[in-house]
């Protein structure tokens, strides 16, 4: 029956249309993301990390312990959010470049819905929040493309970030489509006690609010994606402090209490054995006292990022109940993939430093101790933190052993999730958490969204084993790859081999484990049962043929160059007019290893005009172009050294053209002030951005956050700026491998 139209009301007949309805008993979903926190990091997972909150999670619902992800973070949400392989759905590798193949263009294909797009014909409502990283970064900008963008992707509101990581204090935040300043601005960011994790949770309250008063009825899915706990590893000084004493005796203890603990809950099963520790990583009793007390400082950082978290995520729960919301709530709290590797050997206080090639000496890193974990740090633990933190596997992130993909995944729905802290040890995969949650909701996903014909479901749903802990692990053989590292689990088994970048694929070692029995890879079958091997290294083939994987690239530094490239293109030139917004960084002007000259046309009113011109960067690294005691002022800050230069002579009133010119020469940078065109001083220094600016974008007028150089922010300009005029010689040389180096460690 529909409506019957005649020539009047009278003689016409209504019809509502059905709304969308909750399907019957269907739950509202809270997934709770982290980030490059390892397999054993929850407290219930053997750590002795305080994580009250997961662990009550836990109790009143089931933790898995067979969990795997895709080894790195844009990777698993893109598997997470579509129920298929990353490949499959373009992004193969990382979002922050396009390599030109179907399985690894950095976006998701249309054809691959999210489980929001999924979701909303049933009447849910989607609430996306925190790290997106499933958009290329060179979309980030004003122009976006925003088809890649949450709010292009079936959420209905977004707060959070696009890039793989940002800093606790001074994010780079985006309120659905716009950038915009986190709520307590400028330098009081940090010393208001602002922090990320706290403001993302007070948004997915105020969205759930927001939802309860306007029709509790309608279901919801929430997505909270936290920077917790990717490095830069930030969170309360008292926090930190805390656990100095926790893990003073270091990581070849703490690795041995961890896997007692996790024998104890039946995590892993008995007999489990400790493999050798990791390549590269020294045995805790052969660091100097000063290394110790150095490494102990930064996991001290990271596990109070994650016991911070945790309070948060207590607060989020607390309001659910609160509310009556946490009943009728499928929660899920997981991680994207295993403890970082990218701190190196030694760790690091700013990595912003190292990454321009300027040396972060253990000395410089001992001195700052005590800054670690503040707003002026970008700091990250050594190797044998996220060994430890993988406990009790092999390798990292980014590799394929159990160490980067396999991860906890804790579940609870007290209406229908009837086990109390239990175990399930079934296999499962990122790309299996889309079908469970349709399982859950009752429904089939649609066949076409927004008019785009969708490509089959890959993932295999788990749902039976919510209810049932002997259900079967699926049968289908999952595949594993991030740059050549390769693996395949089925029935019980898995093939695996690490890839030396550069190396030729087939000389790759494959190595053979009976998952089901060797929890963590350490006893190599390959040598006694070379015919299944092959015929899993074959199968491997079949899937990489299959799911996109093909053509094998072990390549960091060219796509990333490349990349770049293609972007700006031949562009030099950006005109910033006054009024205009921030520009994040991918964006920006690329004046990395080149010759540049950036001029504003402004404004004197006297003496005391003072105020940034143009500012890119942050607390960390960047640079910025301001006026400060009536002498122009450039500052070009590398990791937290400062190459800072004022004018010779004041700036007069009136209109001005202040510039700086930072000259190329033999690889030396020479930065020339520029008043109405004429030389006013500047510095030389072997220092310059070699792959890095920084992860806070760009703004004119103001520096806002936290600020690049010596003064408050924003530090607004208080004359009247014009605009800024930045152009590049064509004389720039992108050392690939380096700025290769420096945007995986982004990741
Ligand atoms: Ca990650």
């Amino acid at each position: 029956m529909t409506h019957k139209i005649g020539r009047t009301v009278a003689e016409s007949q209504p019809h509502w249309p059905p709304a969308p309805q909750r399907p019957q008993g269907a739950p509202n979903i809270l997934v709770i993301l982290f980030d490059d926190v390892g397999f054993s990091d929850f407290g219930c997972y053997g750590s002795p990390i305080a994580t009250p909150a997961i662990d009550a999670v836990a109790g009143r619902g089931l933790r898995y312990t067979g969990f795997h992800t895709t080894a790195m973070c844009s990777t698993t949400r893109a598997a997470l959010l579509t129920g298929r392989n990353h490949h499959s759905v373009g992004v193969g590798c990382l979002a922050n470049f396009d390599s030109g193949y179907p399985g690894y263009r950095g976006k998701i294909a249309r054809e691959a819905g999210t489980i929001a797009e999924m979701l909303r014909p049933h009447g849910y409502r989607n609430y996306m929040l925190g790290k997106w990283h499933v958009t290329p970064l060179t979309e980030s900008g004003a122009t976006g493309p925003f088809d890649g963008w949450p709010l292009g992707r079936g959420f209905d509101r977004y707060y959070g970030f696009m890039d793989a990581e940002t800093d606790q204090y001074a994010p780079e935040l985006v309120r659905d489509n716009t950038p915009v300043d986190p709520p307590v601005g400028a330098a009081g960011g940090f010393a208001a006690g602002y922090h990320l994790t706290a403001d993302l949770v007070d948004q997915a309250i105020r969205y759930l609010a927001d939802h309860v008063a306007d029709n509790a009825a309608t279901p919801w899915l929430t997505w909270l994606a936290l920077g917790a706990c990717h490095a830069p590893h930030q969170a309360p000084a008292d926090l930190i402090a805390k656990y100095d004493a926790v893990f003073a005796d270091g990581w070849d203890a703490e690795r041995e209490r961890r896997l007692a603990r996790q024998i104890e809950l039946g995590i892993v099963p008995a007999g489990t054995r400790l493999p050798a520790r990791n390549d590269m990583v020294r045995a805790w009793a052969e660091c100097s006292d000063g290394e110790k007390r150095l490494f102990t400082r930064l996991q001290a950082a990271y596990a109070a990022m994650l016991d911070h978290a945790d309070q948060h995520i207590a607060r989020l729960l607390g309001f659910l109940a609160a509310a009556g919301q946490l009943d009728d709530t499928l929660v899920v709290i997981m991680s994207d993939n295993g403890a970082s590797q990218e701190g190196g050997p030694f760790g690091m206080v700013n990595a912003m430093g190292p990454y321009n090639l300027r040396r972060e000496s253990i000395e410089e890193k001992i001195a700052r101790i005590d800054d670690i974990g503040g707003p002026d740090t970008h700091s990250n633990f050594p190797l044998g933190w996220a060994m430890a933190a993988n406990t009790p596997l092999r390798r990292y992130k980014q590799n394929t052993h159990g160490g980067g993909i396999r991860d906890p995944l804790v579940m609870a729905w007290s209406k229908g999730i009837a086990a109390r802290g239990e175990l399930r040890p079934q296999f499962c995969h990122a790309s299996d958490l889309v079908p469970t949650l349709l399982d859950v909701v009752g429904v089939a996903p649609p066949r076409v969204i927004n008019g785009v014909k969708q490509m089959p479901i890959e993932g295999t749903s788990f749902a039976p084993s919510l209810a049932n802990p002997r259900a079967r692990s699926k049968s289908k053989p999952q595949y594993f790859e991030m740059f050549g590292h390769r693996g395949l689990v089925q029935g019980g088994w898995k093939a695996v081999s690490f890839h030396p970048p550069g190396a030729p694929f087939d000389s790759d070692r494959w190595e053979l484990y009976r998952l089901d029995r060797d929890f963590n890879e350490v006893d190599d079958l390959a040598a006694r049962e070379p015919e299944r091997l092959q015929a899993m290294i074959a199968e491997w083939w079949r899937q990489a043929e299959r799911c996109k994987v093909l053509p094998l690239d072990d390549r960091f530094a060219p796509r990333f160059a490349d990349n770049a490239k293609r972007f700006h293109g031949p562009r030099n030139r950006f005109v910033f007019h006054a009024g205009m917004g921030h520009v994040p960084t991918d964006v920006a002007p690329d004046v990395r290893n080149r010759t540049y000259t950036i001029e504003a046309e402004a404004r004197i009113d006297g003496p005391a005009t003072e105020g940034v011109l143009i500012a890119h960067g942050d607390m960390t690294g960047g640079y910025s172009l301001y006026v400060k005691d009536g002498r122009l002022c450039y500052d070009m800050n590398i990791g937290g050294e400062h190459h800072l230069v004022a004018s010779d002579r004041p700036v007069p009133s009136g209109n001005r053209r202040l510039g700086v010119r930072m000259r190329r020469n033999q690889g030396r940078n020479l930065a020339t002030l520029l008043i109405d065109g004429e030389a006013a001083g500047g510095f030389d220094t072997q220092h310059g951005f070699v792959s890095f600016i920084s992860w806070s974008g760009l703004d004119i007028g103001r520096d806002r956050n936290s600020p690049v150089s010596h003064y408050e922010a924003p530090f607004a300009f208080t004359g009247t700026l014009r605009k800024v005029t930045v152009v590049m010689d064509d004389d720039q040389e992108i050392d690939a491998e380096k700025a290769a180096a420096a945007v995986l460690a982004r990741e």
